[in-house]
């Protein structure tokens, strides 16, 4: 029996080894690497339209002491809020701190935030306030589905990636051209909701956090993204005839230390096309009945946790086995 102690101890230190890169697995607030001259925060200093001023605003969106509110609760609005600094950090990741609250009832709001990586800024439109044709990212946090077919569950976070060649269909929720997302209860909550978007070495990675529990929750995963350098991030919502507040408290943006080869260093990085290099074209795309993390391959921890787990499950048979096996012996005993 001490052999099968030994084993399992041996399992579980497996177990906490494996668990570990997924502990550290996104920046954990490391104000080292804030980079505040691309982060949005209270009290919200320098926000404004003076020529100083590191994020523009635009539309309806209005600044109070605690948050800034792209839209009110009100219909046919369309607020904006841009870095005026372009981003030349090769990878990063943004944490967007957002609320999104009203009176309508369940499917009756609109229409969402989304988020952007973009070329250009303040280029107002239809998508979210903001520009269709836009070059660069963008991700999505739609709270209303406009596609009467559709199957899946609202509010949906989905990402696109776009060289200024495709128009981002509304009426569709951007599903011809996503390229992944998951469902997230995100609109009402009493505690904070957040978003965390990473781009690092040719990889997107969304996270959401929505459910009070303090961990990122993986929602979108995909490698063979590019995007240049010099972009400029920003959000933006809209309503129509269905409304909400859409809020962000605050976006944050962490630069991530990543090395890259002499050869990658020496590409002029800010004349990169957006482009992502898929297996499968994004129209292919078709839901699973869960509507979750859909073409989210299984990485290698989560292959080597299944594996022990399963290994875990076999060696607590065999100990159970091994104790009702020698229990039985010893009853035997007693009988002969
Ligand atoms: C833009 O993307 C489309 C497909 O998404 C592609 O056919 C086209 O070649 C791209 N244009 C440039 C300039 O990269
Ligand atoms: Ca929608």
């Amino acid at each position: 029996m001490r052999n099968f102690g030994a084993f399992l101890g041996t399992a579980l230190v497996f177990l906490t080894l494996g668990l570990c890169p997924v502990c550290s697995d996104l920046t954990d607030g490391n104000a080292e690497y804030l980079k505040r001259e691309h982060s949005l925060m209270k009290p919200y200093q320098g926000v404004g339209n003076s020529l100083s001023s590191q994020w523009d605003f635009w539309g309806s969106t209005l600044v109070t002491g605690s948050y800034v509110r792209l839209t009110p609760d009100e219909r046919s609005k369309q607020g904006s809020i841009w870095n005026t600094v372009p981003c030349h950090l090769k990878d990063w990741e943004m944490h967007l701190q957002f609320k999104v609250h009203g009176s309508g009832k369940k499917n009756l709001h609109g229409d969402g935030i989304a988020f952007w990586y973009t070329k250009d800024k303040l280029h107002a439109g239809p998508v979210f306030s903001n520009y269709a044709r836009f070059h660069g990212l963008a991700v999505f946090i739609d709270t209303y589905s406009n596609d009467d077919a559709t199957d899946r569950s609202f509010p949906y976070i989905s990402a696109m990636v776009n060289n200024g060649s495709v128009s981002y269909d509304h009426g569709k929720d951007g599903r011809l051209s996503e390229l992944g997302g998951c469902s997230a209860e995100i609109r009402n909550r009493e505690h904070d909701t957040y978003l965390a978007i990473r781009y690092s070495k040719e990889r997107l990675t969304v996270m959401v956090d929505v459910d009070d529990k303090n961990e990122w929750k993986e929602c979108i995963d995909i490698g063979g993204v590019r995007l240049p350098t010099g972009y400029f991030f920003g959000a933006s919502a809209a309503t129509g005839d269905l409304s909400d507040n859409h809020d962000i408290i605050s976006m944050k943006l962490y630069q991530l230390m990543v090395e890259h080869t002499p050869e990658e260093e020496n590409l002029d990085w800010t004349k990169i096309e957006p482009s992502v290099s898929l297996l499968k074209s994004p129209k292919d795309n078709i839901d699973d009945p869960t509507g979750n993390f859909r073409s989210t391959p299984l990485t290698g921890w989560k292959v080597f946790l299944l594996l022990l787990c399963a290994l875990l499950g076999i060696v607590v048979c065999a100990v159970v086995g091994a104790v009702v096996f020698q229990k039985r012996q010893e009853r035997n005993k007693r009988f002969y």
